[in-house]
């Protein structure tokens, strides 16, 4: 950073936007409008449509990554002019909801007695960037909300203001970009963050890989489409892996074990970074709640007494700015895959959900996803702490997690507990040695210990020390055979403390690394550390067990019932009748 270097308040900033119509491709299983509508900066134009084209034509069709709703980033301050050269054969404009302009000459619309500023052929239009945020811009020319108007095939984008003298830079390669959904943000004199740019957008056109209308095969009803960013991942097309009710729960449905990524954009960090969202509403037609998980903002970013929300609605053609508390993976630095979805469930069935991927060690680009696909680089902020390097007992988020592609994943090691309270999965090693520091039952990826996040921990007074003293604590208990290898299954009895019963470990010994034959490990030992842990903890707590049944569920005495009624009982109320 330079000091005393400010802005310049007269700094021009020249675009050149085509609109293009293309195929868009909205997920893997081939979804797509035929008619698809997207801004594009000129230089790209070219490249974007013959890719799109020759992903369009494979079977199934095939989204292109490049296909995304344009985002231009300018710095407060600039003006910002806009030469949009239209070639389709029907008149567009470019309007910018937020920034000033002069309505005689860059509105985008043809109203009143307005001069036309829309256009079947060349025109410019100036912004003036005076408010930082992020700005929603789309067709005037066309505004109707029906099929044969442009919003729903996605010509809509959006310009965000950053903070005078900040610059932006491509997440994997350090480049400087001229435009994309995803950005790290370099200021000066704050923290550099990561910025995402999601969309928001319903109602679509689309039809199925085959050229139909969507089918729900559940109902055999007609399914609509909901995106984000011009991607959808519709549980239609999320098939249960077979006729169980439990191979097509919420569980199952939208792991990426069983199914592989969602198609919209995955939001990635490493857990600490600060994060804002420009989330954005580019369609016409419906509201929507988008919500985070295990995060949350200030409704409004300045105001430090302002509410805190993990769920904000948002409107036709709303925009906000997210600027996440604490960074991410939030106070209690969680890793992993964090979901956000429009929280009206229709919606979030029809498409409307994708995740946020948190790292815990570097992806230098050589990664891969359990299923083979590559993991792009991550660059770290360059003002933070670099994240450490993957080891072979540490590879990295997702890769210790005990899962086989395409097969149910199994429930988190010590979640639930059998009849003997005992835990039903124990960790596997590998999952063991990944565990945070204060590993709980309930949280063993994230770190809950209040000295570790609040700084609040009413055990120790914040001073950081009841950590510490929790491990004397044990440690002064009688321990079982304090044994630290047992000398045949090394590494993995490093991070055991006993290991006299605990030969299912032994197995994996020589194969493990993959994770995939890690399974076999997971017939419980009841001697893990955390079951031991689980133990101590039962003593002070009243555990009630309770069933999810499934059975019919009689409403009233003419018979109304559902045929697959879910509710929730006792196990002794259950033993106590015999069952159902
Ligand atoms: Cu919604």
């Amino acid at each position: 950073m330079q000091l005393c270097q400010y802005p310049s308040q007269s700094r021009i900033r020249r675009f050149t936007l085509e609109a293009i119509q293309i195929p868009i491709v909205y997920n893997q299983y081939g979804d797509y409008d035929p008619d698809g509508l997207l801004y594009v900066l000129e230089q790209d134009s070219q490249r974007i449509q013959r890719e799109a084209l020759r992903r369009f034509q494979q079977t199934p069709p095939q989204p292109y990554e490049e296909v995304q709703p344009l985002v231009l980033r300018v710095n407060l301050g600039d003006t910002v002019k806009i030469c949009f050269r239209n070639q389709l054969d029907r008149r567009l404009s470019i309007h910018v909801q937020g920034l000033a302009y002069d309505v005689a000459t860059s509105d985008g619309t043809s109203a009143g007695f307005n001069r036309d500023s829309t256009t079947d052929g060349e025109i410019e239009y100036t912004w003036y960037a005076d408010t930082e945020g992020v700005f929603l811009f789309h067709d005037m020319a066309d505004p109707r909300s029906s099929e044969e108007a442009t919003n729903v095939h996605g010509l809509f984008g959006a310009v965000i203001v950053e903070p005078p003298g900040a610059e932006w830079f491509h997440p994997e390669t350090g480049e400087e970009i001229e435009s994309g959904l995803m950005a790290d943000i370099y200021q000066p004199g704050k923290p550099a963050f990561r910025e995402y740019t999601v969309f928001f957008h319903d109602e679509l056109e689309i039809l199925d890989k085959d050229g139909n209308p969507p089918v729900d095969h559940r109902t055999g009803m007609p399914s609509s489409t909901t995106a984000i960013s011009y991607r959808s991942e519709p549980m239609r097309n999320r098939m249960p892996l077979s006729h169980d009710p439990a191979d097509s729960g919420e569980d199952i449905s939208m792991s990426s074990w069983v199914y592989g990524n969602p198609a919209p954009p995955i939001l990635r960090a490493y857990v600490g970074d600060p994060a804002k969202i420009r989330l954005v509403h580019g369609g016409i037609k419906e509201t929507h709640v988008f919500h985070l998980h295990n995060h949350q903002w200030r409704l409004e970013a300045d105001n430090p007494v302002s509410t805190i929300i993990d769920s904000i609605t948002i409107s036709p053609q709303e925009c906000y700015t997210l600027d996440i508390l604490y960074g991410t993976g939030s106070r209690n630095r969680v890793i992993g895959d964090v979901i956000f979805h429009c929280h009206l469930y229709p919606h979030f069935h029809e498409g409307m959900w994708t995740l946020w991927r948190i790292y815990d060690r570097l992806e230098d680009g050589t990664g891969k996803l359990p299923d083979g696909t590559p993991i792009p680089a991550l660059l770290p902020l360059k003002d933070r702490e670099r994240p450490p390097k993957k080891d072979k007992m540490h590879p990295g988020y997702p890769n210790f997690i005990c899962g086989e592609v395409g097969k149910t994943p199994r429930q988190p090691p010590c979640g639930v507990l059998d009849a003997e309270g005992n835990p039903v999965v124990c960790p596997t090693p590998l999952e063991e040695a990944n565990f945070v520091e204060n590993a709980a039952p309930w949280a063993l990826y994230t770190d809950t210990c209040p000295c570790h996040t609040t700084g609040e921990c009413s055990r120790c007074g914040g001073r950081g020390k009841c950590c510490e003293s929790e491990e004397k604590h044990e440690a002064s208990e009688p321990s079982p055979e304090p044994d630290e290898k047992c000398g045949d299954c090394e590494p993995y009895h490093e991070i055991d403390e006993k290991c006299s019963s605990c030969e299912p470990c032994t197995e994996p010994d020589e194969k493990c690394g993959s994770c995939g034959p890690c399974s076999e490990t997971d017939k419980t030992c009841g001697d893990c550390r955390k079951c031991r842990k689980i133990e101590k903890k039962c003593e002070n707590v009243k555990a009630f067990e309770i069933a999810l049944v499934q059975a019919k569920l009689t409403y009233n005495r003419y018979g109304w019932h559902d045929p697959e009624g879910r509710f929730f009982v006792l196990k002794e109320e259950l033993e106590r009748c015999g069952g159902l």
